[in-house]
């Protein structure tokens, strides 16, 4: 029963001796600014490693082609997006499907045809003339898309 009030009194005396007034604001100071330093490096690396990892996991799965000569069809809700698209000789265009179902690239003229692609697969064709080209999915007939090739 005696022993806890001297304990108290004791750390009050100890506080008040190894921490002055003074040297209480500098080490908040101190604490403070290395806090804040510690924050920035958190964040410098965290957006380090997330900017390394997009591009990684951009470049990984596909050989994606350049903006320039590549176009993309995005397979989603039974329909191909952009329903049709236009590009020009030379081009590549990259079906990739996001539904949870196969769908397939089939040209009506046989020119294109891919196998069944499941979720996040892709399909790529290259389009060496001009002219218009239907397609459908070989699995769902009324999934209709048009590639346009301009000279
Ligand atoms: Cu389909």
């Amino acid at each position: 029963m005696y022993a806890a009030p001297r304990e108290i009194r004791e750390a009050g005396v100890i506080r008040t001796d190894v921490v002055p007034g003074r040297q209480r604001l500098i080490l908040i100071g101190v604490a403070a600014i290395i806090t804040v330093l510690i924050a920035v490096f958190a964040v410098g690396r965290g957006l380090a490693s997330d900017t390394g990892g997009g591009t990684s996991a951009a470049a990984g799965p596909t050989s994606s082609p350049p903006s320039g000569s590549g176009a993309a069809e995005v397979i989603s809700d039974f329909a191909f997006s952009p329903e049709t698209i236009t590009v020009k000789v030379g081009s590549a265009v990259t079906w990739t499907n996001h539904d949870p179902f196969a769908h397939s690239v089939k040209s009506a003229d046989g020119t294109f045809v891919s196998q069944d692609l499941e979720q996040g697969q892709t399909f790529t064709a290259t389009f060496k003339t001009a002219g218009t080209f239907a397609y459908i999915c070989g699995i769902h007939n009324s999934m209709t898309g048009t590639v346009v090739v301009q000279g």
